[in-house]
Order: C-alpha cells, then structure tokens, then sequence
C-alpha cells in the first residue's frame, strides 16, 4: 500500500509535516498523575500539507474520509476536525497569529486502536502552522499546547504522553518522560541488534478515548492525591505505598493507588534494565504491567487478555496492553524469528475465542515530528 505522504490530497503545498503515532512501552496511566512514561515512536505517520489563505478561515480535507471541514476564528467545530480546530485554537490563545490555511491530511496510524492517531493529527497540523506563520516555537513545548487544545478544546483529559511521543521521539530510542518536570532522556532501544523484535497487535475491540472510564480513573486518582495530601500520586513510592494504602477505606480506590504506584516503579525498573543491556531482562515487567492494569486498574477487556495469554505461551518474553485501554493494541516482546509462530498463536486463539481477527505487525522505534518540505 503506499505511504501517507504518496497519498497526501491536493497540493502542491507550502508546508508539509509529519507526526507520528507511539506504542508506550511501559508506563500506563502515570501520565496524569506526574508519574514516568517510556514510549516510542511508530513508524505510522500523520501527514499534512498546508498552503496559506488570504483570509482567516482554515479548510481541511482528509483523504480518509473524502471530507472537507471549513471553519473560521471563532467556529465551533465537532468531529476528527477538533484536533485541527483546537491547534487553531490553542495557538491563538498562546498569543501566536496563525495564518488562514488549506490543510489536508492522510495517515497511517490505525484510528482508535490506542496509537495514538490524535495525538498525531494535532503535533504534525500544529507544524504547519507554526511553520506558516513563521513562529519558532521549540519542539520541546509543543507538547504541553497540544495537549491543551485536546483537554480544553476537544473535551478528553489526556495527559500529556501522547503528544510529547508523537513530538519528541527519536528513531532506535524510548523517550524516558518525566510528566511532571517535562525531563527528557533518550533511551537507546534496538532490538534488532540483540535479535528480538516488538509485535504489535490490534485487538479490534472497540476503543474510546472520551470515554466515560478514563475520566473516572483520573478522578479517582486526584481523589486519593488529595486524601493522601500530595500533589499527585506521582509522591507516594514503593515503599510508602503500604502506609497510602491504609489510609484510603475505599477498596476500588486502593487498587487505582496501587497500579499508579507500582507502575512508575516499572518504569524507572524498566529504563534500568534497558541500560543493563540485555532487554529481554525487560519482559517480566511488561507482564506485571498488564497483570496490574487487568487487576487493580480494571482497564483490560477479553481481547487484549487474550492477546497477552496466547503470545506468552506461545514464548514472548513479556506482555502488554498499551495506552489508555478498554480495547487497543497489545505489544510483546519476542525473539524476532519466533514473530510469526507467536502471530499465528493469537489468531488462533482468538478464533477460539470466536473473535474478529486481530490486525499483528512488527514495529521498530521511528523519529517523531519531522518537516517533510
Ligand atoms: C491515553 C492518553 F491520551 C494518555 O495521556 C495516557 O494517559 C494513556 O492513555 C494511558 O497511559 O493514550
């Protein structure tokens, strides 16, 4: 199939960028909680081509869905044209003139399987538009005013992983992120070298972002930050967990405390294995992952338990769910030569199970927000 840019509507264009969609390789729902995240980029882009208007209006064509969406300054607009109109918008708010626009899209991050896809549209619109408008605003604040328009103009409240993924990652590397300073390391991450690969797998099932759950997890996690007095749950550790966990009398709530706890543990666990070397040391963790959101943080549903349980039997090294869950996309790290045997596992598994086939495909660590012209 050919790529996104080949497939870009229109042009010629002034400005085209490119954004891509992440897996997180550990670290769910610490996002939000000023905890640590660990993804990479995919090598599934965004693509967007932009022209300068004379008038303060923006027109945007998806070659996905053969829509075009114009809207001016002030417009409301509703549907996958929010994450364009909120960049608009949130550029303005942060004092930055944006020129009128002609903008079209064409991408190849699967929509709504947990990749990432808005965040994506949002990093690579919010590129043109800078570009147009001749601001140079530093890659490493984009992040934070895309999220934005996706809180305050979309209506999700994400936090601030996505975007920082589809902005900052670097090819053959894992961006370790501490959400709350922002810090940043890049965390070598080849795995072809050590002869192992990351198979991705889209369970099919349905998945929302602005979904009902999401937001209750966040709540309940700010719920038990202010019992517990802190910030964020970002300030209980390991070994203070047990202490939290006695002062909190909800038991749905202890487990949301736990997972959160236990997973930024993973995280920094994780980026120390990664630079011990060998990276299989890394699947055990994986799975504990998954173990703890299907568990405590009750966000897993058949098809990725599924996934998790047939790729581990089948000799994954470990095992997870990755993003914001209820649906999505699994990732298991396996020895590169066993990528089909353990594809073929979970298709029969699911076909057991008398679910929809599964989508399954090998990804490496790609770079993330890129000029393309
Ligand atoms: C979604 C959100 F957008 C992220 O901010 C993050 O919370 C993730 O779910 C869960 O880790 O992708």
């Amino acid at each position: 199939m050919s790529s996104a840019l080949e497939r870009l509507p229109g042009g010629p264009y002034d400005v085209v960028w490119a954004s891509p969609g992440r897996v997180n390789l550990i670290g769910e729902h610490t996002d939000y909680n000023d905890g640590f995240v660990l993804p990479f980029a995919l090598p599934h882009r965004t693509v967007v081509g932009a022209s300068r208007l004379e008038r303060p209006q923006w027109t945007v064509t998806s070659e996905q869905t053969g829509e075009t969406v114009t809207f001016g300054p002030h417009e409301r607009v509703e549907g996958w044209a929010s994450y364009v109109a909120g960049i608009v918008w949130v550029l303005r708010e942060a004092g930055h003139e944006v020129p009128g626009a002609a903008l079209s899209i064409a991408s190849d991050v699967p929509f709504g399987a947990g990749l990432s896809s808005s965040a994506a549209l949002e990093c690579a619109v919010m590129g043109c538009l800078l570009d147009l408008g001749g601001h140079d605003v530093a890659m490493a604040l984009r992040p934070r005013l895309a999220q934005r328009a996706e809180n305050e103009y979309v209506g999700a409240p994400t936090g601030i992983m996505d975007q920082s993924a589809s902005t900052l990652c670097r090819a053959g590397h894992a961006l370790f992120l501490d959400c709350r300073s922002l810090a940043t390391e890049q965390v070598p991450f080849d795995l072809a070298a050590q002869g192992l690969a990351i198979l991705v797998v889209d369970s099919k099932a349905p998945h929302a972002h602005v979904s009902g759950e999401y937001a209750a997890r966040r709540r309940s996690c700010e719920q038990a930050a202010k019992t517990l007095d802190v910030a964020a749950l970002r300030d209980v550790d390991v070994a203070g967990l047990p202490g939290a966990l006695a002062r909190l009398d909800d038991e749905v709530m202890r487990k949301r405390v736990r997972h959160v706890v236990t997973e930024n543990q993973r995280v920094l666990d994780t980026v120390e294995a990664l630079r011990g070397g060998d990276a299989r040391d890394i699947g055990p963790i994986m799975t504990a992952s998954h173990e703890s959101m299907r568990d405590d943080y009750e966000i897993t549903v058949p098809e990725v338990d599924t996934v998790v349980r047939a790729a581990l039997q089948a000799g994954a090294y470990g095992s997870r769910m990755t993003g914001g869950g209820f649906g999505g996309c699994v990732l298991s790290l396996v020895d590169a030569e066993r990528c089909d045997a353990v594809e073929r596992a979970v298709r029969g598994a699911f076909a057991e199970a008398g679910f929809a086939p599964p989508d399954a495909f090998v990804v490496t660590p790609a770079d993330g927000t890129t000029k393309i012209s």
